[in-house]
């Protein structure tokens, strides 16, 4: 590909394609008004206008250099732009991709309880849930390592036993089927014993842009939960709320920031106070969930929520937390393996700890 490096050259074609794309764009602020026109050439995936169903993937950017070009415009913009506003990096999703819980005309008189109050509340809480002979053999494993971060492996479920057990429970996978509409499979664990410190997100923004709230995570109470390690906070009903989209945000961070492994980290900068202001602009609550043992809290992809700031830094937090993905909705395929009671996993090639 190659693309005008010289700033005349780039002055040039920065012209024709503003005369092309930028006049339509009316009174507008500036950061909204060059979103648009980056919808507009395919940079990031347009919003879908409702009612109509969302465009599968972003509008394909001619391979001329246009790309390449567009990118570097918006990167030399970027410094003078104001920070995104939540419409900025945020969709509402078009309700064909969703699951059938998330879709507008759900006949909630066909509902269970737990499909009930999903559908209200975006979660749902289960006490004493998981056998503490389960708990108790991840426990086993899980305190020999010297590790308050866990295991550095995103799948050691693909490695150690007890952690398949866990994540794969049979009566909890049912349940992730009952509220998502397909077989869920466990795809990603985090093994830390402290709080993550991870601010206000939702998740189906960290994943595959497919995704598309096929998408559950659990919180699962090791033992009882102390009030000073960091609990997880949550804001009920916040599933509901437009959908964080992973390529517009990550337009809004710098260029040497988009690529790193650390990108959700970096996006906390702008994202954090965008969801405080969303909370307090729409009166909505902030829940802490305190676990008890054997307890599981079930989140949606597009619930609010946080691994808040410990009292006490360091304090252990006996937490065990694992991600869930619908088999048709994992960017690779239904790669899946089944554990011996039928909860399912995908298969991931990730060693245990490089
Ligand atoms: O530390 C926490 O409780 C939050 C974890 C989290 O955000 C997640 O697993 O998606
Ligand atoms: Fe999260």
């Amino acid at each position: 590909m190659t693309t005008a490096t010289n700033a005349e050259g780039i002055t040039d074609k920065s012209k024709a394609l503003a005369q092309r794309g930028l006049v339509w764009a009316g009174r507008q602020p500036l950061g909204a008004r060059v979103l648009r026109f980056y919808e507009s050439q395919g940079l990031v995936e347009p919003i879908a206008p409702e009612p109509q169903p969302a465009p599968e993937g972003p509008a394909p950017v001619p391979d001329d250099g246009r790309a390449e070009l567009l990118q570097e415009m918006w990167d030399r913009l970027l410094p003078r732009m104001p920070g995104p506003s939540y419409e900025d990096v945020s969709e509402v999703m078009d309700d064909d991709s969703l699951p059938p819980l998330d879709r507008r005309g759900v006949d909630v008189s066909t509902l269970t309880d737990d499909q009930r109050q999903w559908y209200d509340h975006g979660y749902v809480l289960k006490e004493r849930f998981i056998p503490d002979e389960i708990l108790d053999a991840y426990w086993g494993v899980r305190s020999k390592l010297d590790r308050p971060g866990g295991w550095s492996c995103h799948a050691p479920y693909m490695h150690v036993p007890e952690v398949l057990d866990l994540s794969a429970y049979r009566p909890l996978t049912d349940l992730l089927e009952e509220l998502i509409g397909e077989p869920m499979g466990v795809m990603l664990n985090l093994t830390g014993i402290v709080s993550t410190e991870r601010n206000w997100h939702q998740d189906d923004y960290l994943n595959y842009s497919g995704t598309k709230t096929w998408y559950t995570a659990v919180w699962f109470a090791v033992d009882d939960v102390d009030p000073d390690s960091g609990p997880f906070q949550y804001v009920p009903g916040s599933h509901r709320w437009p959908a964080l989209r992973r390529d517009r945000v990550k337009m809004f961070l710098k260029p040497d920031e988009r690529d790193t492994p650390q990108w959700p980290k970096f996006t906390e900068r702008f994202l954090n106070g965008l969801i405080e202001q969303e909370i307090e602009a729409r009166n909505a609550e902030v829940r802490t969930f305190l676990g008890k043992k054997g307890d599981v809290f079930v989140w949606h992809g597009r619930l609010m929520h946080r691994g808040s700031t410990p009292n006490v830094p360091g304090r252990q937090r006996m937490s065990f937390i694992s991600h869930y993905t619908g088999i048709n909705h994992w960017a690779l395929g239904p790669n899946v393996g089944r554990h011996r009671d039928g909860g399912l996993y995908f298969i991931q090639d990730a060693p245990l700890d490089p």
